[in-house]
């Protein structure tokens, strides 16, 4: 009966953040959550710390994951959060059409700083979702203002994950995301994913497999070079299972899509902000598309924004080739939002005092060898790797895809870590203020609960 009669509203400033005391699991509409399980048995945190949690019953819980692959400085930072509150105080929400406030533009310039020459023009959007849309407009924006106006066409990958939106939804490869929403973006396609013939046990990149990037000239002949606009991937597939690319395989892409006047957009929500040890995948590989998209590490997740970085290129055939008046027909209320912006800020300036790029890494190669010393546990039938990321893939249940995956995840929530599970993969993406213990603790942690896994 409770779910009928609504409760009385908490007076906020009366709120306990990190108290459970009152709270009602019944409204929240939880995403991507199988709500009817969770509601059973709730698994709640109410704080965190740097590499740590604190749950509701008062447990601490390392944080192998940065939440949801975003909070890249550790949490609870304060260099963050008082930026935040200075920003709300001082200027709690400014409009950004056609009027303007200079922390955008701050921020704007200082992710210029750090992304490959010749990308320096910044639009801010607020998720990793926002992002991906908005990269498509923009590619479908510029060949527009060149007057080439049958490149209509975008092409995403399968396994690719670019957020839930329409946009995103239709060039991403997720069979589940999709199947449900029939009314998706028209004339889309996709390239075979990269782990068609993948090595298993595979240490960093895998071997060069040029063919799967000559399937990009069988879709160009299939369709004509001149209805597709732009080429969309993750450099390394994130939410799929970490899917590391073959050697060469992107910079094929980049030949291949500039060859017949195709965009190439890195989506680069995870991968973007130090998860290789760089700042971009595109500095990593050492390939420049034409746009990136970034969200989660860019406020280390602590206000939601994301940015879509466009080459001079793409900006000024946008801006210069358009009439006079708005160039761009899009954006969001909150794009550049001044609170947003000031975690940016306070974020982008962490990463470089504290030098967590470098510290990811120099890393990289121990976590390489504690991920791949998981191998010989039971059930484990590949361990992959790049930078902070490891994917490790058990063998599914008979029957039950997802299963086994899910109970390691329950079992390690409740012996204090946090992992990702998707299918039956494990994904990690631990904070990049990582120390090598931690590190060694992670994996110690995990070959237990695999040990005692049936
Ligand atoms: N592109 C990529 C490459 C992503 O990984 C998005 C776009 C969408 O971002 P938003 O902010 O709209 O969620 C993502 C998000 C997981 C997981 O468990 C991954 C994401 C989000 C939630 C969970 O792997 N990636
Ligand atoms: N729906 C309505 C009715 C609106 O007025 C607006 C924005 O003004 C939106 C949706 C889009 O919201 P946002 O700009 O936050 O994406």
């Amino acid at each position: 009966m409770a779910s009928q009669t609504q409760p009385p509203a908490a007076a906020p400033a009366s709120i306990d953040f990190a108290s459970m005391d009152g709270v009602d699991l019944d409204h929240f509409w939880m995403p991507f959550t199988n709500n009817r399980f969770f509601k059973q048995n709730p698994r709640l945190f109410v704080a965190a710390s740097d590499m740590h949690y604190t749950t509701a019953d008062g447990r601490q819980v390392l944080d192998a994951t940065a939440g949801l692959w975003c909070v890249n400085a550790g949490h609870g930072r304060a260099a963050i959060t008082d930026a935040v509150t200075r920003a709300a105080q001082t200027l709690d929400f400014a409009p950004t059409f056609q009027l303007g406030h200079p922390l955008a533009f701050r921020l704007a310039s200082d992710v210029a700083r750090i992304m490959p020459a010749g990308m320096d023009r910044v639009f801010f959007t607020n998720s990793g979702s926002e992002s991906a849309d908005t990269a498509l407009k923009m590619a479908l924006a510029y060949h527009h203002a060149r007057g080439d106006h049958t490149r209509f066409r975008l092409i995403g990958r399968q396994r690719g994950y670019h957020g839930t939106n329409f946009g995103g939804l239709s060039v991403g490869g997720i069979g589940g995301n999709r199947r449900r929403f029939v009314s998706q973006v028209w004339g889309v396609d996709h390239l075979s994913h990269t782990h068609g013939q993948a090595v298993r046990f595979c240490r960093g990149m895998q071997p060069g497999n040029g063919a799967l990037a000559e399937e990009l000239e069988e879709l160009v002949a299939l369709h004509g070079p001149e209805t597709i606009a732009a080429v969309i991937v993750e450099p390394v597939a994130g939410s799929t299972g970490v899917l590391v690319p073959p050697q060469g395989y992107l910079q094929a892409l980049r030949d291949i899509t500039r060859k017949h006047g195709i965009l190439l957009i890195f989506d680069e929500v995870i991968t973007g902000f130090g998860r290789l040890g760089k700042a971009t995948a595109a500095e990593y590989f050492g390939v420049t598309p034409d746009i990136i998209t970034t969200a989660k590490g860019l406020t280390n997740g602590t206000v939601p924004m994301g940015a879509v970085i466009a080459s001079r290129e793409v900006h000024d055939t946008v801006v210069n080739g358009s009439p006079e008046g708005i160039e761009f027909y899009h954006g969001y209320t909150y794009s550049g939002h001044p609170v947003a912006a000031a975690a940016g800020l306070a974020t982008l300036g962490l990463y470089r005092e504290e030098g967590l790029f470098e510290n990811a890494a120099a890393l990289a190669a121990h976590w390489e060898a504690a991920a791949h010393a998981l191998a010989d546990c039971p059930h484990v039938i590949d361990v992959r790797n790049l930078g902070l990321v490891a994917g490790i893939e058990l063998a599914p249940r008979d029957g039950t895809v997802g299963a086994r995956a899910m109970e390691a995840f329950h079992r390690a929530f409740d012996a204090g870590l946090l992992i990702r599970v998707t299918g039956d993969i494990i994904a990690l993406s631990p904070p990049l203020m990582i120390s090598a213990a931690q590190i060694d603790t992670i994996f110690g942690m995990l070959r237990e609960i695999l040990n005692d896994l049936a």
